[in-house]
């Protein structure tokens, strides 16, 4: 290796990707053949993780290949799948963990062309697929952990001696000679996405990408690739930032709890949760990168096509307000959905629909003209434009007919000159609630954010983050903290808070008792504490202030919000 990367000239490497805002992962391998289920016992967890979690011997994986016999697998019918959900890229699991090749990989035996009954190439079929339908093909390759080779990470069973083990003679024995082959037997590959980077070190992360590179400057490499030797960040899985991240980033994401396919779980999401989770992700500035785990026979699960197709269906007509575009000028998430722009329209999608209008606080632009994408002929929406000159913001109001175009999400858009901008500072919503958001939040050092746009390190020198915000509706306020917490852990650590707000105190200790999933994700926990109640008295601007203070010892979760919710004359 030690090749020097080689960027193509002032090209916009990024441009295909952002375009597309929605792609097909692919997780399919020996695993779908168990499909969660080992010697008549149902395993738990992700399915292409039976190997590890039974554990499975070797000896006694490696004869699965024999028995994978896909005689279903169509690959124009997989991209067909991808394509009529609006997908515009695939990415395939070249090599999972199990470290068994789903292609004609010729530097191994333990592959789809020497080791299955197939003794055909689905990675060749899907690249000359993904040509005819017009997406881009891209990779998925564990690059750290493989369970089939006694040199690299993650097989602690059949090869307990760390010592013994030599990474370095595992990449140059497996990994370097796949990724050749992969860089060069199926034309133009998107993206490498690697996977659980674990030990792998800087210089070999920087080799690996320059050995890429140097076969394919354009491939796009993920962030985990390890130590920041990559193009754009993956957001850990199904995770979503919650707010506008600035860096490219994805999120990938299953449709029901697994990746790869798991024959008793039903835990599907509903296209509704889809499209909402679709538009969320591209109004922050992401990729949704969503999976499929195809049957040992060859077959993407009904259960999958008919909930793609759905999306679809959106697709179809809302499409324009995805493809391409770009955050809107919020930087939070909106309660009554979410916003995405381009080319000189604002696409305001409306999660739920509010009766008669629209009110949009905060929003500085200049709108020409309003419609309903999903209306052909363009009828024009009424819109109004406000100044509230005391409290210095502005209101949108833009008329709505009674009925919503969609049931799930439909877009209003706006015709506007010039860029979008939004009031910085968090402005009380109609409904009377105050969110007050990290990012939103001055913190001071060593305080920040990390890359879901939580604050982190944010009670280490018991200094207060503050927060000014505009009050439209003064009264009583219930005062709620909000933190992260992680879906099937245990929740750790704790701080003490003070709240000053209106020249009033409050205080508490960090609780896990009220555990809620987000409404934009049913993957995202947070851990509400409630401080009591505080009295603001007069509309206008007013100030927030949030310490926190920890034991060294203890571990502190992360700070979403502060959210003041009205009770009583205020509500
Ligand atoms: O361990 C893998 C897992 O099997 C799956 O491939 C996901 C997809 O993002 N990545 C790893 C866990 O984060």
């Amino acid at each position: 290796m030690g090749v020097q990367t080689v960027p193509s000239p002032g090209a916009d490497r990024f441009a295909w990707w952002r375009q597309a805002r929605f792609g097909m992962f692919i997780h399919w391998g020996l695993y779908a053949i168990p499909a969660g289920v080992w010697k008549g016992q149902e395993i738990a967890g992700i399915g292409e993780w039976i190997m590890a979690r039974v554990p499975i011997p070797v000896a006694e994986y490696e004869p699965l290949a024999k028995q994978l016999n896909p005689v279903k697998f169509n690959a124009r019918a997989w991209v067909r799948v991808a394509k009529d959900a609006g997908m515009r890229y695939i990415v395939f699991t070249a090599k999972h963990h199990d470290g068994f090749a789903m292609y004609n990989s010729p530097s191994s035996d333990y592959d789809m062309v020497d080791a299955t009954p197939l003794h055909r190439d689905p990675l060749k079929e899907l690249a000359d697929a993904c040509r005819e339908e017009g997406l881009r093909l891209c990779v998925y390759y564990s690059q750290a952990q493989d369970w089939h080779h006694p040199d690299a990470a993650g097989n602690s069973w059949d090869f307990p001696d760390e010592e013994r083990k030599d990474f370095g003679r595992y990449l140059r024995e497996k990994v370097e000679p796949q990724l050749r082959e992969l860089l060069t037997q199926y034309g133009p590959i998107g993206l490498i996405w690697f996977d659980t980077p674990r030990v792998i070190t800087q210089e070999q992360s920087n080799a690996l990408r320059d050995l890429v590179h140097s076969l394919q400057p354009e491939c796009l490499i993920n962030s985990r690739i390890g130590h920041g030797a990559s193009d754009y960040d993956s957001a850990g899985d199904n995770q979503i930032p919650v707010c506008v991240r600035p860096k490219p980033w994805e999120t990938p994401a299953t449709l029901n709890d697994t990746w790869g396919f798991k024959r008793n779980d039903d835990h599907w999401k509903s296209p509704r949760t889809l499209i909402r989770l679709l538009v969320d992700i591209v109004s922050k500035g992401g990729n949704y990168l969503l999976n499929v785990g195809p049957t040992a026979e060859g077959e993407i699960p009904e259960a999958s096509i008919v909930r793609l197709h759905q999306v679809g269906n959106w697709m179809r007509v809302n499409g324009e307000a995805i493809y391409g575009a770009e955050p809107g000028p919020f930087l939070c998430e909106s309660n009554w959905g979410a916003a995405t722009k381009r080319s000189g329209k604002l696409f305001l999608h409306i999660f739920d629909w509010p009766k008669g209008a629209l009110l949009l606080r905060g929003l500085r632009c200049r709108v020409r003209y309003a419609y309903l994408l999903a209306d052909p002929e363009r009828r024009p929406l009424a819109v109004t434009h406000y100044r509230n000159a005391v409290l210095g913001f502005e209101e949108l109001r833009v008329a709505l007919p009674t009925e919503a175009p969609d049931a799930n999400v439909s877009v209003v858009v706006l015709e506007i000159d010039g860029e979008p901008d939004a009031d910085p500072k968090p402005i009380q919503t109609p409904d009377g609630i105050i969110s007050l958001e990290a990012c939103q939040a001055v913190l001071p050092a060593p305080a920040g954010l990390d890359r879901s746009g939580l604050a982190v390190r944010w009670t280490e020198q018991a200094r207060p983050i503050e927060w000014e915000f505009k009050v439209v509706t003064p009264g009583t306020f219930d005062v709620e903290v909000w933190t992260a917490a992680a879906r099937n852990t245990v929740w750790q650590g704790t701080a003490d808070v003070s709240i000053v707000v209106a020249e009033q105190q409050r205080r508490a200790t960090l609780t896990d008792k009220d555990r809620r999933a987000s409404d934009r994700s049913p993957h995202q926990l947070y851990s509400v504490t409630r401080c009591g109640p505080v009295r603001i008295d007069q509309a206008g601007t007013a100030a927030l202030r949030l310490t926190g203070v920890s034991s060294a010892e203890e571990p502190v979760p992360s700070l979403r919000m502060v959210r003041l919710l009205p009770v009583g004359e205020g509500a």
